[in-house]
């Protein structure tokens, strides 16, 4: 898939640089993760990583060795934090349009808290 340009302006951009406001989970040096504010479930939180990145393809291919297992464990870290591990969770990142991504910088959502239904409508 071709990966477009990453927009400095995306929603995203402008919670990592303290312009717009976030309820926050959890940040580190990797990672930010923060509240959904359109929750779909108990527990719906995303993890974006620090660096500006469009999507999960643009991540997998361009970030350092180091990023991606520094943002894959603090993924890990926010789904133990919120207590999610038992009964479980779910991992979704939509890439481009067919996926539905709505902003264009990479971020996974953590859903949780309930039993999820079917994972494609
Ligand atoms: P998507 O995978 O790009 O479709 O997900 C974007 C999510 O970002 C979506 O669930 C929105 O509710 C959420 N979101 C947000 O948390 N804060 C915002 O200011 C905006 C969208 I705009």
């Amino acid at each position: 898939m071709a990966v477009s340009a990453y927009d400095p302006e995306n929603i995203f951009a402008k919670i990592l640089r303290g312009e717009i406001p976030c309820k926050k989970v959890f940040e580190n040096e990797w990672a930010l993760a923060f509240h959904d504010i359109g929750s779909k479930a108990p527990v719906h939180v995303l993890v974006i990583p620090k660096k500006p990145y469009v999507s999960f393809v643009d991540f997998s291919a361009r970030a350092s060795e180091d990023e991606i297992t520094g943002f894959t464990r603090t993924v890990g870290h926010v789904a133990t934090a919120l207590g999610l591990d038992e009964p479980g969770y779910r991992l979704i990142s939509n890439v481009g349009p067919d996926s539905g991504q709505e902003v264009p910088h990479f971020h996974v959502h953590l859903l949780g808290g309930r039993r999820l239904g079917a994972l494609v409508s």
